[in-house]
This record gives C-alpha cells, structure tokens and sequence, in this order.
C-alpha cells in the first residue's frame, strides 16, 4: 500500500470538498486522516477533505492523507500516478503524484515500496 500526500489548493472563491477520489492506477483510494490517541497513531477514514475558498489542505505524513490501495501495475520512484479528486461541485480535478520512496514519517507510508 502507498500513501499519498500533497497540497491541495482552491483558487476559487467558495469552499471545495474532495469527497472521493479515483485512479486508474490503483484498485481504490482512501482518504485518511492520522491522530494520535495516547500516544498511538491510528489512521481513520474521513468522508471528505475540504478546501477553504483561497486556502489549501495539505496532505502530510501524520496528518490527512489519502491511501493508495493495489496499484494495477507495479510503481516505481520516478512515476507519476493521475488521481481523480471529486469535489462536492461535481467538478472532478487530475491531479499528478509523484512516487518517492520513503515519503514521511507516517507509519503507513512505509509500505509504499515495491520490491522487483
Ligand atoms: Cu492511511
């Protein structure tokens, strides 16, 4: 599994949800937000992330990220993966990953390696 992260940024003058994302690259992606209770780091689902009018959501170990279940062919660091971001105004954004070995500190991120 590999995480994902990046600024997500809205121009615009109303705030934006991402409420689903798709890829061909992966059989799903997930939208997760880490928190810490008690001192263990847990990873829930969240149902949307939202983007203030003029603002950014930043996606970052530790914090929200999105997971990037099964990939459909084997990645690897250097390759770019296209994610369909869905926004609450039924408008849909591409936006281009980069793969990077070791991205954070994110527990979960360290299972973003393929192994040839
Ligand atoms: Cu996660």
């Amino acid at each position: 599994m590999l995480a994902g992260y990046a600024t997500l940024r809205n121009s615009g003058s109303e705030a934006v949800s991402v409420i689903g994302i798709d890829s061909n690259a992966f059989e799903s992606v997930e939208m997760h937000r880490t928190e810490e209770v008690d001192g263990v780091s847990r990873m829930r689902p969240v149902a949307a992330i939202e983007i203030p009018p003029g603002g950014e959501a930043v996606l970052e170990p530790g914090g929200l990220h999105l997971m990037l279940i099964q990939p459909r062919q084997p990645l690897a660091e250097g390759d770019t993966v296209i994610l369909r971001l869905r926004l609450t105004d039924g408008r849909t954004v591409d936006a281009a990953f980069p793969v990077q070995r070791n991205a954070g500190e994110d527990p979960h991120a360290g299972h973003g390696h393929h192994h040839h």
